[in-house]
């Protein structure tokens, strides 16, 4: 019952969001940013200038663009929010680990980008990751690229570089703690976090953005902000502050 109270609390930023982008990443013209062109062993990452405030409830919306060739395509891209120290300069490792995480969960010395959770969309098969053979969502914790489970739709032939837009919206409710992950309308990931404890070590003020990479194979990659909204349980008209 209560759901039905809250209420969309749209902040000043979300049509126009500041992006800052890192190695292949750049603005595109109608609003995108492009992550990686359509060339071998590329790495960009783009973050918003202005940091998330995991105690708020919030929904944000893309558009995300994964390539057009599929055998030939790869790596991917992932939605990352992060506290590492690096803070608006975090990477991680290029290729498989999509400019995320590291090779190995025990790698610690390939860069990747911790403190962190992220929803990887991965277009190419790793072995080394636990991929399936089809292109696939995953949720990943702290630069860790290896996954245990992950949503396909239950279709082995599932493929996202399909040369269209596909939506994808990441919902968070610091009320049940809680993330739910939407790509086109479905609902591919959903789990309780407490991620102001159990991740961020007490910070609700994190940074969220893409990172994206290719390696052998390749692909223009890119994403579109289409809205962020906070929300907040039973009350109406309430800002948030910047
Ligand atoms: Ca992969
Ligand atoms: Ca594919």
């Amino acid at each position: 019952m209560h759901r039905l109270l809250w209420f969309f609390l749209l902040i000043p930023f979300y049509t126009n969001a500041q992006f800052y982008t890192i190695g292949t990443a750049r603005p595109m013209d109608g609003g995108c940013i492009m992550l990686t062109p359509d060339q071998p062993y590329a790495e960009g990452i783009a973050y918003s200038t202005s940091y998330l405030d995991l105690n708020y409830n919030f929904e944000i919306e893309f558009d995300i663009y994964l390539g057009e060739k599929n055998d030939y395509g790869a790596d991917g891209i992932v939605f990352v929010i992060h506290d590492d120290p690096r803070q608006f300069d975090a990477f991680g490792t290029y290729g498989e680990c999509l400019g995320y995480g590291r090779w190995s969960p025990e790698a610690v010395y390939s860069a990747h980008i911790s403190p962190s959770i992220a929803v990887e969309f991965d277009t190419y098969q790793n072995n080394l990751q636990n991929d399936p053979e089809s292109d696939h969502v995953a949720f990943l914790t702290n630069g860790v690229s290896r996954h245990e489970n992950y949503w396909n739709g239950e279709n082995p032939a599932y493929d996202l570089e399909d040369g269209h837009l596909h939506t994808f919206m990441f919902k968070w409710s610091i009320t049940d703690k809680s993330i739910s992950v939407f790509l086109d309308n479905i609902l591919v990931y959903q789990g309780g976090h407490d991620l102001i404890n159990d991740i961020f070590e007490g910070s609700n003020q994190v940074i969220w953005g893409f990172t994206a990479s290719t390696g052998r194979k390749y692909n223009l990659q890119y994403f579109c902000l289409k809205r962020l909204a906070y929300l907040k349980e039973g009350q109406e008209n309430t800002t948030k502050s910047e």
